[in-house]
């Protein structure tokens, strides 16, 4: 390997250049070699000043992160740090790209800071479980103030360069070539004889009310510790000496360090990058994407046709009337405003959006032209079929056919038209412009290069694709299914959902199932229950006390009752007494004599179910590898990015146990509780999911 570091000098001026792509991060020969830069520096006679800087797209995404969980190697970056702010020579950054963690915190040991306008600077550790620890929340603080830096430590945000310098993290934006800006920086600052200025020599910060701070944060961290952790470390940054600041940052950071929640997290990074890497697109070229046609101008469509624009996509929408067609229009202008509010797109960018880049129609052979269509049409296997047959004979050779179907066969869908190798599943999750989930579901027939576009359009959306094999609900309503059915089980035999709904969202669920499903509309369940029904096996405990309440109308909350019931203006909801008759009258027609549930059981329980069916998705080819799962979960159904998904947690609590569960459950329901053949292979071959996504990655 190069030398990771390269040692220039101009006239009085040393540059330390960090050249380890792709985006520099501070491995073990990095701290090394810029130790031994620093030494050269300052032995290097008539040199009075160092600028470092940063070769390629970053100056420091940070610590290696690849490192974490071995046996860390001297020199430590706090050390390193310390020894660079320490330098009797001046010492200047000069930013580009972005600075994060440990590469800010290399950044703030220097004496002075220069950035691009597009540079940008953050300490993320808190999303990777930690905090910083290199020195971080002890200068920050003293930079900035203790309120500044906690807002930027415990959300763990990227700070814009414009914001940087307005709070005072860096001391000069100028646009140009980050060496050649950082060294007229450091030539101004010798001519007008600046002296050092070490940040960890700034007074403290003073204090602000610290426990209130703590439990603020915590509550908003929905679980999630780190946040609250780094308000300590800022705290000793207010009450203790520097050095002694430090060690509490140290000690808080290697306790981060060993919890399953830095664990969780940092799988959750490398899956989220690692998800859309797979052998069957290495060398395949995606087919061309400029236009795109939507079939059905509900939420779904409406949602596609807005994220399909936001990323500079043409779009063409086909609804049945011209009503429909306006309230389409509507609905896309309604989802493009929010855009304009947020400032993701200006009105001018809105008009163009609306008025050119989008057309709506209702005749198909509109759709001649386009490059890719999404149909997100009724969910009925005549109703897609039909829709495709008119596909197949106007849209253009080459074009794909994609279904936003959410659990319907693909392959029959596929076989509607002549040209089953380019058909595929694109399921999306409502609303589409927001969710960043997408099932890219392959066919039998399914082309390698309409694989490869289905991905393509996912990155060019901003979304996490995930590829699916085809069954019922494919990876993520599948195993929707299975744990829903976990917990109609639990209500049937004694906890309320609403004590399900409280220990899912303890755990760190965005939200419990019985919300989720008021959210989504009882009739949709109620609708796959009796789709489902001609097919169920005899021994299959399904509850029917919620049938009752949608045979009376109420959808959840579009009509204001379901498990909860909801008041106008109110999204959340208040348990609805009705639920407590219509169960208990179900318990006593099946003779069961309800139990207490603990929360754990709850839980555990739960992810039993989510687990066993997800390692069946895997063990039969649907998902190629568990954190295909794993990232399912997370982007699509609120699970809680700390666990890393279900995968991982199963990895963290021991397979063996979850196995052990699985079967202690099975001796009350046999028929429910069937452990998945790949879980029983990993236990007896003592190994882990994470074992199988490592061997998918040689
Ligand atoms: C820390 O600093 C702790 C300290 O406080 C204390 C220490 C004692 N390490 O995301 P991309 C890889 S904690 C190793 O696709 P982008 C990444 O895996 C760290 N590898 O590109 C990918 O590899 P591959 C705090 C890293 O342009 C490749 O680089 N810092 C690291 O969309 C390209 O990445 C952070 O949390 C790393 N630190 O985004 C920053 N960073 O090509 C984490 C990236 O093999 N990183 N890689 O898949 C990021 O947020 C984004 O990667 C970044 C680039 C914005 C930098």
């Amino acid at each position: 390997m190069s030398d990771p570091i390269v040692y220039t000098r101009h006239d009085d001026t040393a540059i330390l250049c960090i050249r380890n792509p792709p985006v520099n991060a501070l491995s073990h020969a990095v701290r090394q070699g810029l130790w031994d830069a620093m030494d050269r520096a300052e032995a290097d006679s008539g040199v009075r000043a160092v600028l470092i800087v940063g070769d390629g797209r970053a100056f420091i995404a940070g610590a290696d992160i690849t490192e974490f969980g071995k046996p860390p190697l001297e020199p430590h970056l706090p050390v390193l740090c310390n020894r660079i702010e320490a330098s009797p020579l001046l010492v200047v950054a000069s930013m580009h790209g972005v600075s994060l963690g440990g590469g800010l915190e290399v950044a703030l040991s220097a004496h002075y800071r220069i950035a691009q306008p597009s540079a940008r600077v953050g300490l993320p550790e808190v999303h990777l479980g930690l905090i910083p620890g290199a020195g971080g929340t002890q200068r920050l603080p003293r930079l900035i103030g203790a309120e500044k830096a906690l807002e930027i430590i415990t959300s763990g945000r990227q700070v814009k360069a414009a914001e940087a310098l307005d709070m005072g993290v860096v001391d000069r934006v100028e646009e140009g070539e980050p060496e050649a800006v950082g060294l007229a920086y450091t030539r101004d600052l010798l001519a007008e004889g600046a002296s050092r200025r070490p940040v960890s020599e700034l007074p403290a910060a003073p204090a602000i009310d610290w426990d209130a701070t703590y439990d603020a944060v915590l509550a908003k961290g929905r679980g999630q510790i780190s946040p609250a952790i780094a308000v300590r470390a800022v705290q000793a940054a207010s009450e203790l000496p520097f050095e002694e600041g430090l060690k509490k940052e140290r000690d808080l950071f290697m306790e981060l360090m060993q919890t399953d929640q830095r664990q969780g997290m940092i799988h959750a990074f490398f899956s989220e990058r690692a998800v859309g890497n797979l052998a069957e697109l290495k060398g395949v070229t995606p087919r061309d994407l400029k236009a795109i046609g939507v079939i059905g101008g509900g939420t779904m469509g409406a949602g596609i046709a807005t994220a399909a624009l936001l990323s500079g996509l043409e779009v063409v929408l086909i609804e049945m009337k011209a009503e429909a067609a306006e309230a389409a229009l509507d609905r896309i202008s309604g989802n493009l405003s929010g855009a304009l509010k947020r400032g993701k797109i200006s009105q001018e960018q809105f008009d163009a959006l609306t008025q050119k880049a989008l057309s709506v129609s209702t005749d198909y052979d509109s759709l001649s032209d386009v490059d890719l269509v999404v149909e997100a049409v009724f969910e009925n296997m005549d109703v897609k079929k039909e829709v495709f047959g008119k596909l197949d004979a106007v849209c253009k050779p080459g074009c794909v056919l994609a279904s936003n179907t959410s659990y319907l066969d693909v392959d029959e869908i596929a076989a509607a038209t002549s040209r089953p190798e380019d058909v595929i599943g694109l399921h999306f999750f409502s609303p589409a412009h927001i969710m960043k989930l997408l099932e890219v579901v392959v066919a039998e027939k399914t082309a390698p290069d309409v694989v490869a576009t289905g991905f393509a359009l996912g990155k060019a959306l901003g979304k996490i694709s995930v590829r699916a094999g085809v069954c019922d609900g494919f990876i993520g309503n599948r195993i929707l299914a299975s744990y829903r059915t976990a917990a109609d089980h639990m209500v049937l035999d004694g906890a309320t959902p609403y004590q399900i709904d409280a220990a899912l969202t303890k755990f760190g669920f965005a939200m419990g199932p019985f919300a989720v499903a008021d959210l989504a509309g009882l009739d949709i369940g109620w609708m796959t229950r009796k789709r489902k029904a001609p097919d169920r096996h005899p021994e299959e405990r399904v509850p029917t006390y919620i049938d009752k309440l949608c045979e009376e109308g109420h959808f959840g909350q579009k009509t204001g009752e379901g498990y909860y019931i909801y008041s106008a203006g109110k999204r959340a909801g208040v348990p609805n007494p009705k639920i407590a008759e219509l169960v208990a009258a179900e318990q006593q027609s099946l003779g069961i004599t309800p139990r207490p549930f603990s929360d754990e059981e709850i839980v555990r329980r739960y992810m039993c179910a989510m687990v066993n069916e997800a390692a069946k998705v895997v063990g039969e080819g649907i998902a190629r590898r568990p954190l295909d799962v794993d990232m399912t979960l997370l982007f699509g159904y609120g699970f809680p990015r700390y666990w890393g998904g279900p995968m991982k947690w199963a990895d963290i609590v021991g397979l063996p146990t979850v196995l052990a569960d699985i079967e202690a459950y099975a001796k009350d329901d046999a028929w429910f509780w069937q452990p998945a053949p790949l879980l029983k292979t990993l236990v007896a071959e003592g190994r882990t999911f994470d074992d199988l996504n490592k061997d998918a990655a040689k």
